[in-house]
């Protein structure tokens, strides 16, 4: 790349202004193997960096420039930059998992451009000086390549742009990712599951404090196919952890349950419920406080209600407090960034919380 091209690059990367249209949410059908959906995940998958030979032959010379030299591909004649499908971005060197499409916007400078990273812990950020100006270099943990810049000009909610380099990048396509052995990404792809009765299998979602542990409640189960963490309930779309923490989203953590009911029945998943959280604290769970952790249940379709109901009433002349579960209508579904989705498995952990008193 000649030195002038490579400054306008570098301040177009920069300074040209952001379109911050967030790409398309709209979600492909689940692609298929229904048991593996609560297959268990390495906790503490690695990746690692090829020698210094085997790297020159598997890159092409660009993608050698700029992973291994810090050179900046050129704006609009790469193969991201205008890519819209659902997958995620993976190092081209070692295959570590960086960024998803549900966090690619449209940016308006020619390069792939993300509002935050898929796994945090795979991003390693450097400040450089390089053309006059003080930038944060975002590189990978593992491969430890040159992928691009982060700039704070983003959109919301984290307000951030990281700006890459195509050439640092292998996209892996969402249909694709159980293949290539991404398996625990797929939930982010997974359609919104408000529409009940479609096929064989049906979802539930239940709302019983941290995520984590609501998830571990009832992934494994006989007859649950999958279950995928996210955000339900209130009302800020495409919700981040980080928004619904500071409970004013109206949202609650919750756990969508892909279930068979020739297998297991709805009420049956309403007995997991109840008994594997404290359903008498309002907007609370053990140690984790804030609406976003209250009692849930988003019934979808008239017999999940009627079913919700009459559980309800059974369970309270259980307790001595009262129940203070809010049933509502099931509207959309936000599933949670990768890293919430089976975390207790990953972290070797059983449960958020201790179980409630009997
Ligand atoms: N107290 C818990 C809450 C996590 S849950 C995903 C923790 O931070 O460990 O909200």
């Amino acid at each position: 790349m000649n030195p002038s091209f490579l400054v306008l690059a570098i301040l177009s990367l920069a300074l040209v202004p952001l379109t911050p249209a967030l790409s398309a949410d709209t979600l492909p059908p689940d692609s298929g193997d229904s048991n593996r959906a609560c297959a268990k995940t390495d906790p503490d998958r690695t990746w690692s960096r090829p020698d210094e030979m085997a790297i020159k032959s598997k890159l092409s010379p660009e993608q050698y420039r700029v992973t291994q030299e810090e050179a900046t591909e050129p704006p609009f004649r790469n193969a991201y930059w205008d890519q819209h499908a659902d997958g995620i971005y993976v190092d081209v060197v070692s295959g570590e998992p960086l960024f998803s499409s549900r966090d690619k916007f449209d940016s308006g400078t020619g390069w792939p451009s993300f509002s935050k990273p898929l796994e945090p812990r795979l991003i390693v950020e450097r400040k450089d000086n390089l053309l006059w100006m003080t930038r944060t270099e975002v590189r990978s943990r593992f491969a430890d390549s040159h992928l691009g810049h982060v700039f704070d000009d983003g959109p919301g909610p984290t307000g951030l742009r990281y700006c890459l380099n195509s050439a640092s990048l292998r996209f892996i396509p969402a249909a694709d990712l159980e293949r290539e052995g991404y398996g625990e990404y797929a939930p982010l792809f997974h359609a919104t599951s408000t529409d009940s009765a479609a096929g064989e299998t049906r979802t539930a979602i239940f709302g019983m404090g941290c995520f984590w542990g609501a998830e571990a409640s009832f992934c494994g189960l006989d007859g649950v196919i999958k279950t995928t963490v996210g955000y339900a309930g209130g009302q800020t779309p495409n919700p981040s952890y980080e928004q619904v923490s500071r409970d004013n989203t109206g949202h609650a953590e919750v756990v969508q349950v892909e279930y068979d009911p020739k297998r297991i029945s709805y009420d049956q998943l309403l007995a997991v419920f109840w008994k594997q959280h404290d359903p008498t604290t309002p907007n609370r769970q053990g140690p984790d406080y804030g609406s976003q952790y209250r009692s849930l249940i988003l019934f979808q379709g008239q017999d999940q209600e009627a079913t919700a109901k009459a559980s309800l009433e059974r369970r309270a002349t259980d307790l001595k407090r009262p129940i203070v579960t809010e049933l509502a209508a099931a509207g959309p579904f936000y599933p949670a960034e990768g890293y919430h989705q089976r975390y207790l498995e990953k972290h070797g952990r059983a449960r958020c919380n201790p179980p409630p008193a009997p």
